[in-house]
């Protein structure tokens, strides 16, 4: 239906000829990385070798994909980038606003009930501007992107750091703010520091218990949430063949959870049955006839160390089924190490609700193999001890699914199907009894377990597994279980085992749907309008930020000193929030809430300098913006780690910080503070940030003379009256540093359509 066989033609008519020129640049045989890198330069075959780790690079990505929380913000800049179409093939997709609470059906019309304001303005701008819409129940944006749009070799980005889930079908997807969206389909082109490399090799062939999901949380455990970053993971190896594309999603897509900039697989045999299984056979045949250029050189995999920066071996057949957490996605442990993790640290054992589904393991094959375990469930008179929840990744998955008797399967378990969207991943979860803050166990196949993510209850201790895993644990109500040792009593008494799960990659009739919820744009949208009520609550017209006053930033009180982890979550939190992503003005009010302050470890409690009372993060940096003070905030390390979405950046910058000071950035949310036109500084010396005491304030000098790897200097100014002086790095570029001159990447862009 919505995919677009000219563009994918011209992509691969210009293969070879890139890959040519790029090949006697490098002088060496090329990692499948590299290959779609190079295919996809903004200066055409490359002219220059670009350095790993160094080089800024511009790139031409092929496709746009937005979720309707990002979506508004992005769409909000690009209107005032003075542009009738996009430049590229752009979709909308309205997964995160749904919330889940009794089922499916009820939750879905409520849902489109109370965001019609925001629905209807993505379908207009959509609709004017030559963009996509796929409708709220249509799925969530990265299952139907690898349903619908994802192609071997191409590049895409993606206003969600999920994105690289497309990495299962070979193409490189990227997770981004909805600034760069906006470049992009403005017909600019995308910058991206020239990436390191990490390959995993895969040997061997899973069985049993274990699943895809496996991989990624092994690979997240060896190399923690920060290990990914500045690297695109390129998977590779007989194990890797071996993976369906779906399975191959899910690695890629929890890439996002150790930092990678992106995932990949080369495209193989499961590309193609995955291709033709959801009706892109045309795009198969394709890729078969350039299917060299769409894998990684065979040298480069016979020597892996000589062409990656770092490299992992995972034996699959020796892999042991894992479960991550609590509260992060990288404390990894072997099943059957999990139960004395669980004694020992005094988790609650007992499992309140079990999760599956997710834009991370929504796939045909794993709702298939959950479902074996449900129908055995039934057979062998056990009663499942915990609540349990589905959500299907997309209507064509659900309608399969539903179509093959799965979801009566899990019906007959007492499992409640949630409706096709993000739900209880993102907080979006009516759970009811939350608010007493109970201490309690849940356990999902999604991929973030950050403290109260899901319910808002920070005593909530969130496991990550693969759907087979969840569903077993739900069954026994117990987290201490172990499906490939223990029994379980069932109403008769008797002790039962589980037998290993059992499912199929592909339907063996097809997928079918009804109504997928894809709506294509106008043809032509110059006369569609575009409404946005000025006292609408939700959505709010952008105005510029003002550019940089030429002078170095003096005076700035410390805002918080955040301690500890810091992602995107405790600086602009989902949930309860998900409804301002339109209107930063009001959304602005959760600015940091989350974050703890290293003088009294509490949230959303820090001192104002002006009245040396303790108040709310938002309040206080009101009252600074209010007597036009600047404020500075400083951070620990991988600070903005987690989620794509630029709210984390905007509202700072909106409510007037003027630089963020950290030990070190996570990717995403380094480059959307560089977009907006904030300071994203890091100590020289990590160390420093021990001097930054409550009452100071801030001089940052240098910037008058501010240049691409020239450190900035910043006076602490003490209360006391003495004060210390400290090197602070950044990673500008010129075209950067003019984006922070002008106030905004967006200033420029406006400037230049004037
Ligand atoms: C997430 O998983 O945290 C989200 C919600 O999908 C975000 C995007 C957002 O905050 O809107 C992401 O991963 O980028
Ligand atoms: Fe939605 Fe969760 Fe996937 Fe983010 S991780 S896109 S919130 S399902």
């Amino acid at each position: 239906m919505a995919f677009d066989i000219e563009m994918i033609k011209e992509v691969y008519a210009r293969i070879p000829e890139r890959l040519e020129a790029a090949r006697k640049i490098v002088g060496r045989p090329l990692t499948l990385t590299e290959k779609i890198l190079y295919a996809h330069l903004t200066e055409g075959p490359a002219s220059q070798v670009y350095g790993r780790g160094k080089s800024y690079v511009d790139f031409q990505p092929d496709r746009v994909a937005m979720q309707d929380a990002t979506a508004q913000m992005a769409l909000l800049q690009f209107m005032q980038a003075g542009k009738d179409k996009v430049a590229v093939p752009s979709t909308v997709h309205c997964d995160h606003l749904i919330q889940a609470e009794v089922g499916a059906d009820k939750d879905l019309s409520k849902a489109k009930d109370k965001n019609k304001e925001v629905y209807d303005f993505l379908a207009s701008v959509s609709n004017k501007y030559g963009i996509g819409f796929w409708k709220p129940g249509a799925g969530i944006i990265h299952q139907v992107v690898l349903e619908n749009y994802a192609f071997p070799g191409g590049m895409m980005i993606g206003t969600d750091s999920h994105t690289p889930n497309a990495g299962g079908l070979g193409m490189i997807a990227i997770g981004v703010g909805g600034a760069d969206a906006c470049d992009v389909m403005a017909g600019l082109p995308w910058e991206l520091k020239f990436p390191k490399l990490i390959g995993v090799k895969l040997t061997g062939k899973m069985s049993g218990w274990t699943s895809a999901k496996d991989v990624i949380l092994k690979v997240a455990g060896i190399l923690t949430v920060k290990g990914g970053t500045g690297y695109i993971v390129e998977y590779f190896g007989e194990g890797a063949r071996s993976l369906s594309a779906t399975g191959k999603g899910t690695i890629c897509n929890m890439g996002a959870e150790i930092g990678a900039t992106t995932s990949i697989f080369g495209y193989d045999e499961k590309s193609a049955a995955y291709l033709k299984g959801t009706g892109r056979a045309d795009i198969a045949e394709m890729a078969d006839a350039i299917a060299a250029h769409l894998t990684g050189d065979e040298e480069v995999y016979a020597d892996p160390s000589s062409y990656f920066d770092q490299v992992i071996e995972i034996n699959l057949s020796e892999l042991e089924p894992h479960v991550n957490g609590p509260f992060t996605p990288d404390l990894a442990w072997p099943l059957s190490k999990f139960a004395a993790a669980v004694k020992e640290n005094g988790w609650p054992a007992k499992l309140d609700v079990g999760l599956i589904g997710s834009c991370t393991n929504s796939s045909y094959e794993d709702i298939s193999r959950a479902a074996s375990l449900a129908q055995q469930a039934v057979d062998k008179k056990l009663v499942a001890k915990s609540e349990f929840t589905i959500t299907p990744g997309s209507e064509q998955v659900r309608f399969t699914v539903e179509r093959d008797g799965f979801l009566s399967v899990f019906d007959k378990m007492g499992g409640v199907v949630l409706a096709n969207a993000c739900g209880p991943c993102i907080g979006q979860w009516a759970r009811h009894g939350a608010e007493k803050q109970e201490k309690n166990s849940i356990i999902t196949s999604f991929n973030r377990n950050f403290a109260k993510r899901a319910d808002g209850n920070p005593n909530t201790h969130a496991f990550v597994a693969s759907p087979e895993v969840v569903t077993a644990l739900a069954i026994a109500g117990d987290l201490t279980f172990n499906p490939m040792t223990d029994t379980l009593t069932n109403s008769e008494g008797q002790q039962v085992k589980l037998d290993e799960p059992k499912g199929l990659e592909l339907p063996e009739k097809g997928f079918a749907v009804e109504d997928a919820g894809y709506q294509a744009p106008a043809e032509d949208g110059s006369k569609v309008n575009v409404l946005v009520d000025p006292k609408s609550d939700r959505l709010q017209l952008l105005d510029s930020f003002a550019a940089w006053e030429g002078t170095d930033l003096k005076g700035l009180k410390l805002l918080i000193k955040a301690k500890g982890k810091c992602t995107t979550d405790h600086i602009s939190m989902a949930g309860p929030w998900l409804k301002y992503r339109g209107h930063l003005d009001n959304i602005s009010n959760n600015m940091l809430i989350g974050a703890v302050n290293a003088f009294n470890d509490a949230t959303n409690s820090v001192k104002n300098q002006l009245t040396g009372g303790y108040g709310e993060v938002p309040a206080t940096q009101r009252a600074y913006k209010a007597a036009g003070i600047g404020s500075i905030v400083v951070g620990d390390e991988n600070y903005g780690e987690g989620s794509s979405r630029e709210h984390a950046a905007m509202e700072p910058r909106f409510l007037g910080v003027r630089a963020i000071l950290v030990k070190s950035f996570a990717r995403i949310h380094e480059t959307n503070l560089k977009k907006q036109g904030m300071l994203a500084l890091t100590f020289a010396n990590p160390a420093d940030y021990d001097l930054i005491q409550e009452d100071d304030s801030f001089d940052i000098l240098g910037i008058t003379e501010f240049a691409p790897g020239k450190p900035l200097q910043i006076v602490l100014n003490h209360a006391d009256g003495t004060s210390h002086t400290i090197t602070a790095n950044h990673t500008y570029n010129e075209g950067q540093i003019e984006w922070f001159k002008a106030g905004s990447a967006l200033n420029l862009i406006k400037a230049a359509a004037k």
